[in-house]
C-alpha cells in the first residue's frame, strides 16, 4: 500500500469551531492512525483478519469510552470529541471503528446507563483499557430491522436466569470477553443482560467469507441453556427503548465516521488526479474530473456541517432520534458515493490494494446496512415528519 500522504480538507474553515481540546485529540487520533493503522490495514482486509495488536493503541487515544466520565476509566470528552475520534479512524478503516464504536456505545454505554453502580465498577474500567472487549447482540436471523420481534429469551429459575436464543451479525463477537444481549423475558418484556464469556452453553462463531469489513471480526452469539446470574442483568430500562438508545449514541458516531471515509477517498482521488496524465496533461485539468472532486468536496462540507451541528445538539442534551437518523443516513450514503466516484478517478489502480478506495467502498456497504439501514432511517424520518409509522 502507498504511504499514508493524508490531509484533510477543510473547505468551511471548520476548525475555527472547534476547541483546543477538539483539536488535540483530533491530532492525536490522525497520528495514531497515520502510525498504527495505515501500514498494516491493507494486509489485515486482504487476509480477513481483525489486527488485535491496535486494541492498546485505541485505548491509549482514549477510543473506548470518549464520552465516559474518567471515575470509569473513560476519557471524559464531549459528544464532538468523540465525533471527531471516530471520523479519524474511519479514515483508517471502517472495521476499527466499528470495534471502537461497538465497545464505546453499545457495551460501555449501555453499562454506564442502564447499568447498577455494582456493574460500572466492574466491567467499565477494564473496557476502557481493552482489557475486556465486549460485543452487542441485539441482531437475530429472523429480526434485523425488526428486532422487536426477537425471539432469544430468560426463564427465571430463581437463583439465576436461563438464556436461549442466538444472535447473527455481531461485531467483535469471536473475540469479546463480554457480550451486551437483549432477550425478552417471560412477559415478552426486553431486557440486557451481561453474558461473560466462559458461561456454560455460550458460544460466538466466525462468520466468513465477507466482502466487507474484512479487518473486522464479525460473528454469532449461540445461548443454549446459558445461566447468566441475577446480578448481570441491567437494572436501569427495559423494553425496545433501551438497546434503541444506545444505538443513537452509535448511529450519531457512525454519522462522524463516514466523514473520514470519504475525506481519505476524496483526497486520495484528488492526489492521484493532479499527479496521473492522460492526453498529455494532468486528468485534473479535464472538466469531467473536476466536476467529480468538486461534488465529493461539497458533500463532505454539507456532512461536516450537519455532524458538527448534531454534535452541538448532543452536547446539550437535546438530539433527537430523528436527527440522528438523518445525520447517519445522509453521510453514509454520501461517503459511499464518494467511494464509488473517486474510484473511477484512480481508473485501473482504484480496483488495487495500492490505495484505500476500493476498501472503503467495500466497507461502507455494511456501514450502510448496520445499525438501521438506509431505507429504515428514511422511515424514521418519514415517521416523524409525518407523524405515520410505515413500521406498522
Ligand atoms: P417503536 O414502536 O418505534 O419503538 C419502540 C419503543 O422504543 C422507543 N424508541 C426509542 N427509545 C430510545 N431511543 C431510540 N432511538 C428509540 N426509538 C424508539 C419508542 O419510543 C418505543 O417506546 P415505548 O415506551 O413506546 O415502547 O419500535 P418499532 O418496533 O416500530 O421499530 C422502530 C424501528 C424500525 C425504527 C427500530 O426497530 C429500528 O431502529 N430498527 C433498526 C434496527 C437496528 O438499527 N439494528 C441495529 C443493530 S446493532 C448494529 O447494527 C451494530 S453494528 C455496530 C458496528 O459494527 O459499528
Ligand atoms: P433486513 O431487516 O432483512 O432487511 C433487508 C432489506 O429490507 C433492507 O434493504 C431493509 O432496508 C429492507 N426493509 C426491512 N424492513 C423494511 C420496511 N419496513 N420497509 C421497507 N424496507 C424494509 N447487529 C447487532 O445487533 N450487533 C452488531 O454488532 C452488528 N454488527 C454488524 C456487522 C456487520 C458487518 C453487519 C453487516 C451487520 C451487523 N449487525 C449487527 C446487524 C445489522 O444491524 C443488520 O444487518 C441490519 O439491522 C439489517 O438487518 P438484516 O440484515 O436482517 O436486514
Amino acid at each position: 500500500m502507498k504511504p499514508d500522504l493524508f490531509e484533510a480538507p477543510d473547505y468551511f474553515q471548520l476548525d475555527d469551531l472547534l476547541s483546543d481540546e477538539h483539536k488535540l485529540v483530533r491530532d492525536a487520533t490522525r497520528q495514531w492512525v497515520k502510525r498504527a493503522v495505515s501500514p498494516i490495514i491493507e494486509d489485515y482486509a486482504q487476509k480477513a483478519e481483525f489486527p488485535r495488536q491496535l486494541l492498546s493503541g485505541l485505548a491509549e487515544i482514549g477510543a473506548f469510552g470518549p464520552y465516559i466520565p474518567h471515575e470509569y476509566g473513560g476519557a471524559g470528552l464531549d459528544q464532538i470529541s468523540y465525533g471527531l475520534i471516530m471520523q479519524e479512524i474511519e479514515r483508517g478503516d471502517s472495521g476499527i471503528r466499528s470495534t471502537a464504536s461497538v465497545q464505546s456505545s453499545l457495551v460501555m454505554y449501555p453499562i454506564y446507563t442502564y447499568g447498577s453502580e455494582a456493574q460500572r465498577q466492574k466491567y467499565l474500567p477494564k473496557l476502557a483499557t481493552g482489557e475486556w472487549m465486549g460485543c452487542f447482540g441485539l441482531t437475530e436471523p429472523d429480526y434485523g430491522s425488526n428486532p422487536g420481534g426477537m425471539v432469544t429469551n430468560f426463564k427465571d429459575k430463581g437463583d439465576h436466569y436461563l438464556l436461549n436464543g442466538a444472535k447473527l451479525w455481531i461485531s467483535n463477537s469471536p473475540f469479546a470477553d463480554i457480550a451486551v444481549v437483549w432477550a425478552k423475558n417471560e412477559e415478552g418484556r426486553i431486557h440486557g443482560l451481561i453474558v461473560e464469556r466462559g458461561m456454560e452453553g455460550f458460544s460466538t462463531p466466525e462468520t466468513h467469507n465477507k466482502w466487507s469489513l474484512r479487518a473486522s471480526a464479525t460473528g454469532e452469539l449461540i445461548f443454549d441453556n446459558v445461566k447468566v446470574p441475577k446480578e448481570n442483568l441491567l437494572p436501569g430500562k427495559n423494553g425496545l427503548g433501551a438497546p434503541l438508545g444506545c444505538l443513537d449514541s452509535a448511529r450519531y458516531g457512525i454519522a462522524w465516521g463516514a466523514i473520514g471515509a470519504a475525506m481519505d477517498c476524496y483526497d486520495t482521488a484528488l492526489r492521484y488526479a493532479k499527479e496521473r496524465i492522460q492526453f498529455g496533461k494532468p486528468i485534473a485539468a479535464t472538466q469531467l474530473q473536476q466536476k467529480k472532486l468538486a461534488e465529493m468536496i461539497t458533500e463532505i462540507t454539507k456532512a461536516q456541517l450537519l455532524a458538527y451541528r448534531l454534535g452541538q445538539l448532543r452536547n446539550e442534551g437535546k438530539a433527537t432520534t430523528a436527527q440522528i437518523s438523518m445525520a447517519k443516513r445522509n453521510n453514509v450514503d454520501m461517503a459511499i458515493h464518494i467511494a464509488r466516484e473517486a474510484r473511477q478517478v484512480l481508473g485501473g489502480m482504484g480496483i488495487t490494494g495500492e490505495y484505500s478506495i476500493m476498501r472503503h467502498m467495500m466497507n461502507l456497504e455494511s456501514v450502510i446496512t448496520y445499525e438501521g439501514t438506509h431505507d429504515i432511517h428514511l422511515l424514521i424520518t418519514g415517521m416523524d415528519i409525518t407523524g405515520h409509522s410505515a413500521f406498522s
